[in-house]
């Protein structure tokens, strides 16, 4: 028998859905970062068993929306919920289970296998887990619950066999060399996105978006030019900083991390440009996918 289904991540910002994802899928397909809304687009990960297929999606942390952006961010959540075959929700030990909204309640009358991943262990006393799990036990009765620290890889080989236990039967969606949906172009853009969220402050990682203009494969390297949009002009001259310097050190930074993901030498160039609103330009988002 042959087993297959769409395992969904999701819970709120900054638990660890990604770092999970990427543990799971062993590859660096989402970007994690300290901060919190990380992640903007639903990304997904397939892996390929002898007998199964897996196809992962991480998802934005659960927010309730201020704009357009995170409009489209939680609309991959909704879609999320709706076709999961599995879904892994995931806490961790340091948010209070009630900051979690309706969406325990939604997944608690779901139908489906439900696994309650309660993540960072390593940052906290068995007394504490044990109060939390109880908790969550009433959140999520339904749900099979294991205590993971993904920084560590404590435990994740526990949510892989769930995972896979809990498979419908079912085809492969994928072909088995296929590791996700998305085109490398994505991951390029999200790599130079990633390194705005380590290296800036305050609201420069929200206020950008990357986009790649140009994406070009040859023999012996790949050319990349990519666009970062900014909503103001303080906002530009910060990205850039003094004489270029805070953007050619971040760009350098996502250089070398492309270079590992694909494996070849990468030519990165980086324009910066002003575009006012752009959070919440119909337009744009129309094309976030
Ligand atoms: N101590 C500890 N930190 C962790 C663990 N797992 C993840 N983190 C850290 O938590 C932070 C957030 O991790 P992400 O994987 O980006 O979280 P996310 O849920 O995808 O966040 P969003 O995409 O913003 O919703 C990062 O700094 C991770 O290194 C863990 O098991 N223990
Ligand atoms: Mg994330």
């Amino acid at each position: 028998m042959f087993r297959s289904g769409f395992v969904n991540i999701i819970g709120n910002p900054n638990v660890g859905k990604s770092t999970l994802m990427n543990i799971l899928t062993g590859e660096r397909l989402s970007v994690v970062t300290s901060k919190a809304q990380t992640t903007r687009h639903r990304i997904m990960g397939i892996i390929n068993g002898e007998d199964y297929q897996i196809v992962y999606s991480d998802t934005p942390g659960i927010i309730r929306p201020k704009y357009k952006m995170q409009e489209a961010m939680m609309d991959f959540v909704h879609t999320s919920l709706t076709d999961a075959d599995v879904i892994v929700y995931v806490t961790d030990v340091i948010e209070t289970p009630d900051k979690n909204g309706e969406y325990p309640e939604k997944i608690a009358k779901m139908d489906i296998p439900v696994l309650l991943v309660i993540n960072k262990i390593d940052l906290t006393e068995q007394e504490n887990l044990n109060r939390l799990s109880e908790t969550w036990t009433g959140l999520l009765p339904n749900a099979r619950q294991i205590p993971v620290s993904a920084k560590e890889k404590f435990n994740v080989h526990a949510v892989h066999q769930a995972i896979v236990a809990s498979l419908p039967e079912g085809p492969a969606y994928f072909p088995k060399d296929e590791m996700t949906d998305k085109p490398d172009r994505f991951f390029a853009s999200e790599i130079l996105r990633g390194k705005i969220f380590e290296h800036y402050r305050k609201e420069i990682p929200y206020c950008s978006e990357v986009i790649v203009e140009s994406f070009k494969e040859e023999e012996r390297l790949i050319r990349i030019q990519t666009l970062i949009f900014v909503e103001r002009d303080t906002q530009k001259s910060i990205l850039i900083g003094k004489k270029g310097a805070a953007l050619k050190k971040t760009a350098t930074a996502a250089r070398k991390e492309m270079e590992t993901f694909f494996a070849k030498k990468v030519f990165l160039e980086t324009f910066v440009k002003v575009r006012r609103d752009w959070r919440n330009d119909e337009k744009y988002l129309s094309g976030y996918h």
